[in-house]
């Protein structure tokens, strides 16, 4: 694939050559295009036009939108004729602020332009089956269409399914990690020699493809090259994985499919019917681009329908404005080898300031649209069907910063609807009605992201419903090393609502309702497994959850009986006004402004309150714009997790040796490496070395915590500090050679409103220190994180004993190698946590413990009852602290 990109880029060069050479005569007999213009000519293009005309008359129309592309500039409009256009068009000028070049369907004329060509010239091959020469080819990536429908590679089984449910064989038993043993098999001989298989195998995570090199007819036992992820259970072929076959002309045996003879360039097809294709349109896919417009900004596209081919663009490119199309077959590639194949597929929105509205997009093998850069928005649009090969990714792949997807609808996908990767910022996700993913694969969130930094991406008022697969199908999955994401008033049904795997910090979860699954909020990890510092999970409606990590609770969204909706059975999840759920929950700002009545309600919908609903609507095309998420708890540190790959946003000190290292900890088995969250650490070197960031924003007069983690090598000493904040400069050290959480507590000063923390090798050896995760953010009684966590590796640290002290051990921990024992009737730990609850008993007492035990092992946890937190006053009634 990588091969035939390039070859793809070569064929744009040498077609933007030609342009290039066309342009000359052009400029020197045309006097509109030689001399400098004011904005604003028009430009007509007709299939029954002439490049050699000047085009800027109805009567005198260029006959390709190239050449149109080829002369307008800024302030220009090109007029498109109904009809169909085979080309690329790669635009040569870009418009400017305020006078874009616009390319419009003439007067609402049916424009498509098509990454096919006709294939003609059939004769008889035999039976039903003609052949046509077709002397190009994208190998994997041929298409071939009959009067605008899609025809099937020559396949075994037979395609009687659809798109993203086909037709497949099942792996029976002997089947292993490179072979497929199946006694339906058809054919003797070498039959399947040469053959592609596609399957999804192991645990049916992904969709893999290979090479079917030997074929053994008696025992029906298949043998292909490796898969490209193999060595795993997750990915081995076994029995009961579901396959299928291409590739070799016996598979061509039934009406609507093909087989390309790469050999002697031709096309084998069995048209809808039987009988000779010539009586149809016969195309097969032969560009991959509609237009390219890397490099270019100010470009509108309106009204253009797209058919086999996409829209680029590149980190250059801005400004450029997709409206009204409607852009079928976008991306089409049958393989996922080893070459990434289904990576960056769809219309490819990079750059800044890119837009795409009101549009269809649907059918790929991978992505509908990939949103890279800054400021780039998705908006109103039908985004549907793709993944028919699927990878990862999803039919909305995003990641970069400030980017907008909103009121859109993406539904129907082999595996994931939308997906992120980092490195993403505060992208803004809203309003969209997402539905029926994990079609073909199995284990996937419908909004997924794993080992990523969200960096406060904002995902609220979506719809999110009916995940497909059969196990493991949450609504919206947080997989591990998964930070920084705030998830509100989202509803979610016929899924499993809403899944953090551990380690998962910094995610703010308010105000969802999801109802429809038993399981809904669950967190399974491998190592860290107490690990939520900083998630907040407030004013959901969950139909139960799976505790599987005990370490993190939930509050006012633990609700066991039906909390009152209008319809359930039709999905309509707002309140009746008997719901128990109204005025339930608490007040967070920027979240539940406005309520109605005493409280906030909990859930999505507030009784009484202002509506909302989600999708795309092309009859009333709503406007939304972007808008930086600003959420209260969330973190407040730029580049905590230093996910940019580079030390954005701070500043390196002392020795100035700080570095940001590329070390993957998904990949980890051990409590070691550079980073500790995602891909990128911090490291510090050379003597007593640092780097810190200013935040500004703060309120004044207010309590704060900063926390991040950190390891040194044995004999080195480093700290998380704060200063600049208006007190005394505070820092906590650590000598662990394991990944060690410290955090700082600190009050804003009557006028301050910034804060610099920083990381510091404070122990001047030559050894190094690593750092990531670093996070900001108010410590109130309210929005405080509801467990603490300490693992005692520092001694008793800020507890208080009473009653004597308690014994040391070694032998009873829950991790690392300290725990403290307390005897039952005589000694106890107490922590003030915040200013308004203090708590830890001995055990005789341990009334608010839910969990009760005479062990204060490593982790430490306190459940307390939603309602003591929703006022000082009756807290201050219901908490009596016992110490
Ligand atoms: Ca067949
Ligand atoms: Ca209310
Ligand atoms: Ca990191």
């Amino acid at each position: 694939m990588r091969n035939r990109i390039y070859s793809g880029w070569k064929r744009r060069i040498s077609k933007l050559m030609i342009a290039s050479l066309l342009i000359l005569p052009v400029s020197v007999t045309a006097p509109l295009a030689s001399t400098v213009k004011a904005a604003g000519n028009t430009y007509y293009v007709d299939t029954n036009g002439s490049d050699t005309n000047n085009g800027t008359s109805f009567s005198t129309p260029f006959r390709t939108i190239q050449q149109a592309a080829n002369v307008a500039t800024g302030g220009d409009t090109v007029y498109i004729r109904g009809g169909t256009y085979r080309e690329t068009v790669t635009p040569v000028n870009s418009g400017t602020s305020g006078n874009p070049i616009t390319y419009q369907n003439y007067n609402g004329e049916t424009v498509v332009m098509s990454g096919n060509d006709l294939v003609t010239g059939w004769t008889l091959d035999s039976g039903n089956i003609y052949k046509a020469p077709m002397a190009w080819s994208l190998g994997a990536g041929n298409q071939v269409f009959v009067d605008g429908v899609m025809m099937d590679e020559a396949r075994w089984p037979n395609q009687t399914g659809t798109m993203l449910n086909p037709t497949r064989a099942t792996a029976g038993a002997g089947t292993d990690t490179t072979h497929v043993v199946d006694t339906s098999l058809p054919g003797g001989g070498n039959f399947w020699n040469g053959a592609t298989i596609w399957i999804t195998g192991g645990s049916a995570w992904i969709a893999m493809t290979s090479t079917i090199t030997a074929y053994d007819s008696v025992s029906k036992k298949l043998t292909f090259d490796p898969l490209k992820l193999t060595n795993n259970s997750a990915y081995n072929p076994k029995s009961g994985n579901k396959y299928y076959l291409t590739g070799i002309k016996d598979a061509l045996d039934t009406q609507n499919e093909w087989w390309y003879d790469t050999a002697n360039s031709e096309l084998y097809l069995w048209a809808p019917g039987g009988g000779d294709p010539s009586s149809s349109t016969v195309e097969a896919k032969s560009r991959m681009n509609a237009f390219d417009l890397s490099g270019k900004a100010y470009i509108t596209i309106n009204g253009i329908r797209t058919v086999a081919s996409t829209i680029v663009m590149d980190s250059n490119t801005n400004h450029v404005v997709l409206d009204g199309m409607v852009s079928k077959y976008i991306s089409h590639n049958k393989l996922n080898t080893a070459a990434n194949e289904q990576t960056n597929l769809g219309i490819n929105l990079d750059g800044s300031y890119n837009e795409i509205r009101n549009s269809e997009l649907a059918y790929s093998s991978g992505s509908l649209v990939t949103v890279k850069g800054a400021y780039n928005n998705v908006i109103n649009s039908y985004i549907h069907d793709g993944g028919y090969v699927p990878d990862w990714d999803g039919l909305v792949n995003l990641r970069g910063a400030n980017s907008l997807i909103s009121h859109n609808t993406v539904s129907d996908a082999g595996r994931v609807t939308v997906y992120f990767s980092s490195p993403m910022s505060a992208n803004d996700i809203q309003y969209n009605n997402i539905y029926n993913a994990g079609w073909m694969t199995d284990d996937l969130g419908m909004l997924y992201g794993p080992n990523n930094d969200g960096q406060n991406t904002e995902i609220h008022h979506n719809f999110v419903h009916d995940n497909k697969a059969t196990n493991t199908k949450p609504g919206i999955y947080l997989d591990n090393y998964t930070n920084n994401f705030i998830i509100h008033h989202n509803v979610m049904w016929n899924n499993s609502g809403l899944q953090l795997n551990i380690p998962s910090n910094y995610n703010l979860v308010y105000n969802n309702t999801a109802w429809t699954n038993a399981t809904t909020v669950q967190a399974w990890g491998n190592i860290f497994t107490t690990d939520m510092y900083g998630d907040r999970i407030f004013n959901n409606i969950i139909k139960g959850y799976d505790p599987e990590v005990t370490a993190y609770t939930i509050h006012g969204s633990e609700v066991t009986s039906s909390p009152g909706f209008v319809n359930e059975a039709s999905r309509d999840y707002h309140l009746l006004s008997t719901s128990p759920a109204k005025d339930a929950g608490i007040a967070i700002p920027g979240i539940t402004d406005g309520y109605v009545g005493s409280a906030p309600d909990i859930g999505a919908y507030e009784y009484g309150g202002s509506d909302w609903t989600a999708g795309h609507n092309f009859t009333s095309p709503p406007s939304p714009t972007y808008s930086t998420p600003s959420t209260p708890n969330m973190n407040l540190v730029q580049n905590g997790g230093f996910e940019y790959g580079n030390l954005s946003s701070w500043t390196a000190t002392d020795a100035g040796n700080a570095a940001v290292i590329n070390d993957n900890h998904w990949v980890k088995t051990a409590n070691a490496g550079m980073s500790r969250s995602q891909f990128f650490g911090l490291k510090l070197s050379g003597g007593v070395d640092g780097a810190e960031q200013t935040i500004t924003g703060l309120q004044p007069n207010t309590n704060y915590v900063a926390g991040g983690w950190l390891r040194t090598p044995a004999g080195e000493t480093a700290a998380l500090g704060v200063k600049n904040f208006g007190g005394t400069e505070k820092s906590t050290s650590s000598s662990s050679s394991t990944w060690t959480f410290v955090k700082v507590s600190f009050k804003t000063g009557t006028t301050n409103t910034s804060a610099t923390i920083y990381f510091k090798k404070t122990f001047p050896g030559a050894g190094e220190a690593y750092f990531d995760d670093a996070g900001l953010v108010p410590d109130s009684a309210v929005y405080q994180s509801i467990y603490e966590f300490d693992s005692f590796e520092n001694g008793l640290d800020n507890w208080v004993t009473s009653g004597g002290t308690p014994s040391l051990s070694s032998a009873q921990t829950h991790s690392g190698s300290n725990s403290y024992i307390i005897k039952k009737t005589s000694t106890g730990l107490s922590k003030t946590l915040t200013p308004y609850t203090t708590k830890l008993s001995p055990c005789g007492s341990m009334t608010m413990l839910q969990r009760p035990t005479c062990r204060l092992l490593g982790l430490l946890m306190m459940v307390l009852p939603f309602e003591v937190l929703r006022s000082i006053p009756r807290l201050r009634q219901r908490i009596i602290p016992i110490v």
